[in-house]
Formats: structure tokens, sequence, C-alpha cells
């Protein structure tokens, strides 16, 4: 299906370091349509909304206050396996073991710095593109280069 969505984040370091063009350009460039995107300062009951999974683990407080600390670029890109190539496009949670070529393994050092967010599945992507985006925030239109991407729909 080449209209699979993903919700994608740079992170308040990625806004803060001038990394917002470099970032949208890897998905740009790759043939990904984007399809939301804003730029935000979410409150800490949002952010521990879509960390919600993590909020046991010892680094969460961290985690939120790293969130807070400045404004996130939200953004919804769409097209055939995103998910799983927008993961492979930011890199590992661990800047330290993403090969160069990745954002984080390009842009990044420390797992509580790592510059942007993906979602790590199709039902996770749906669920986050909910929190961050109202249904009328989500622009639907043909991509010009469509079947320049694309061999089938
Ligand atoms: P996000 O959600 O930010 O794309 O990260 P990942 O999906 O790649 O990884 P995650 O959910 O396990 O971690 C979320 C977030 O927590 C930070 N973190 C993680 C941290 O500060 N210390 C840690 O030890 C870990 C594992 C980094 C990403």
């Amino acid at each position: 299906m080449s209209n699979e969505q993903t919700f994608i984040a740079i992170k308040p370091d990625g806004v803060q370091r001038g990394l917002v063009g470099p970032i949208i350009s890897r998905f740009e460039q790759r043939g990904f349509k984007l399809v939301a995107m804003k730029l935000c300062s979410p409150s800490k009951e949002h952010l521990e909304k879509h960390y919600a999974d993590l909020s046991g683990k010892p680094f969460f407080n961290g985690l939120v206050t790293y969130m807070l600390s400045g404004p996130i670029v939200a953004m919804v890109w769409e097209g055939r396996e995103v998910v799983k190539t927008g993961r492979a496009i930011l890199g590992a949670t661990n800047p330290l073991a993403s090969p160069p070529g990745t954002i984080r393994g390009d842009y990044a050092i420390d797992v509580g710095r790592n510059v942007c967010h993906g979602s790590d599945s199709v039902e996770n992507a749906k669920k986050e593109i909910a929190l961050w985006f109202n249904e009328n925030e989500l622009i639907s239109y043909k991509q010009a280069q469509f079947d320049w991407i694309y061999e089938k729909a």
C-alpha cells in the first residue's frame, strides 16, 4: 500500500541545531509524501501520553523534560512501507549504534539527544497521528512525482 502513514517528529535538539531542513530532505528525497506538518510546543500531559508505554522507565522524567525544552516539528509522512523505512532513515534509538547515512548516525551521539522520533508500527503510527493531529490537518493530494516513484499504486 502506497498510502501507509507514519508520525515523525523533530525533537527540540533537532530544531535548535538547525536540522529541520536536512531531516525533511531525507524523507522528500526518498520519495515519501508530506501530508501534515506543524511547529508546536505540546504540554507535559500530551508528551506523557505520547510516551505512556515508557512511564515505568528510569529515564522517563528526563525524557519528558527534554521533550518540553523547546519546540518540536510534528509531521506525517506517507508512502509504501513508510513506518519501517522511516525508522531505517532515522537509525537506531542509541545514535552510537546507528551507522553513518542514518539521521542519528550522522547528527547525534547520546540516546537522550537523539534528534528525531518515528513510529515503530503501523498501529502505533495511527495512535500517534491521532494524538498529534486533528483529521482536518492531514492534507490529501496527489504527489506530482507519484508515477516516477511507484511502478504500481
Ligand atoms: P523514539 O520513540 O524517540 O523514536 O525512540 P525509539 O522508539 O527509537 O526508542 P524508545 O521508544 O525505546 O525510546 C524513546 C525515547 O527515550 C529516550 N531514551 C531511550 C533515553 O533517554 N534513554 C534510554 O535508555 C532509552 C532506551 C530516547 C528515545
